[in-house]
């Protein structure tokens, strides 16, 4: 059985909600670490004063029983501690008595770059807000609490996922310009993951590309414009000599330009994926745009928003790689059982004589 991942949830909703399928019985999990991981999704230069206000952690409401998985769906919740200040607003049933506290006034003023102006054409809204809720970045809270489920299993094989922003310093000198002058900026993070042998993905269709899975799980990040794989873009103005990867008699590499997948395979090296954030879309100094209940030249949207989160795009991008490989992996060894995962994985590295 393949790994599953439904979600639900609204930024200034009560809850985010994610449901994991597929995980073989008795994998142990610690909710430390899922929570480290959801802090230091929080964490970041540059962000939103909403982090201050949420302090993320998951709670597990079934497929757990004192720590391990029951090889039964596994729901996740990371709740919104904000929606105490959107009741009326965010309310999922129709709200009783007056009007109150934020999000009773309709947005009509939608922003360059968000989800605000597709959305209500899209769905149908009079109110801005019924479409960027969704959309925002908040949900990806519950799927990093998703990822790092994904890593415990992946740790049970000797795989492991860690992400990184690419040129820490310049981000933080952007980022202080961005903020003096209003703007926002975007970034680039790179994830790399180590201990996955040769064989995971496939060649046979283009949905088993590991490649093209781990491209479809990076773009579907939010604010995300641009993956790459190994040398990406970088390869195409190389010939063709320097561009591949040598293969020694032990079957490794001492170069990776292919950042460990070739025909949609992983080799055995290590796997390297980068990522392009576009800046956020919410500016202080806002760009032109329409009111739609008038449909009269405005200002766009003013909220409150980050002037980066691309610190927090490591985090996400390396749960969204976590648990594409997770399920790549889960693919290929199956299991009901841990054991029975792990015990796959072993026989193949013994049977391709990989250390
Ligand atoms: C986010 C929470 C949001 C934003 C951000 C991501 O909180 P709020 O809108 O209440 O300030 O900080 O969302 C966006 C950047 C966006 O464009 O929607 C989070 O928890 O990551």
């Amino acid at each position: 059985m393949t790994l599953t991942l439904a979600s639900a949830g609204e930024s200034h909703g009560p809850a985010l909600v994610a449901i994991v399928g597929g995980l073989p019985a008795g994998l142990l999990l610690d909710r430390e670490a899922i929570d480290a991981d959801l802090r230091r999704r929080q964490e970041g230069y540059g962000r939103s004063p909403r982090q201050q206000i949420e302090t993320d952690r998951v709670e597990v409401l079934a497929g757990l029983r004192h720590g391990r998985t029951l090889g039964t769906p596994l729901a996740l919740v990371v709740r919104n501690v904000d929606h105490k200040n959107w009741t009326w607003g965010m309310a999922p049933w129709p709200p009783e008595g007056e009007p109150a506290g934020k999000g009773v006034k309709a947005v009509t003023l939608p922003r360059p770059g968000h989800a605000d102006l597709p959305g209500v054409l899209k769905y149908g809204h009079d109110d801005v807000r019924n479409a960027l809720e969704r959309a925002s970045a908040r949900h990806t809270a519950v799927q990093v609490a998703a990822g790092s489920v994904a890593k415990a299993l992946l740790g049970t094989i000797g795989i492991e996922v860690h992400g990184t922003t690419v040129d820490e310093e310049g981000l933080r000198r952007r980022v202080d310009e961005a903020r003096a002058a209003r703007d926002t900026v975007g970034g680039i993070v790179e994830v790399r993951v180590t201990g996955v042998p040769p064989g995971l993905g496939s060649y046979a269709s283009k949905e088993d590309r590991l490649d093209a899975r781990l491209a479809f799980a990076l773009m579907g990040i939010q604010a995300v414009k641009g993956v790459e794989i190994g040398d990406g873009f970088a390869v195409a103005g190389l010939f063709g000599s320097a561009a591949h990867d040598e293969i020694r008699v032990d079957r490794r590499r001492d170069t990776n330009h292919a950042g460990g997948i070739e025909a949609g395979i992983s080799n055995g090296e290590e796997i390297v994926v980068r990522a392009a954030m576009k800046p956020l879309p919410t500016l202080m100094k806002p760009l032109g745009s329409v009111d739609l209940a008038t449909g009269e030249a405005a200002q766009a949207l003013v909220e409150r928003s980050d002037v980066a989160a691309v610190e927090a795009l490591a985090v996400v991008a390396e749960a969204a790689v976590a648990w594409e490989l997770a399920r790549t992996a889960k693919e290929k060894f199956g299991g009901d059982a841990v054991g029975d995962f792990v015990a796959a994985h072993r026989a193949y590295v013994e049977r391709i004589a990989w250390s």
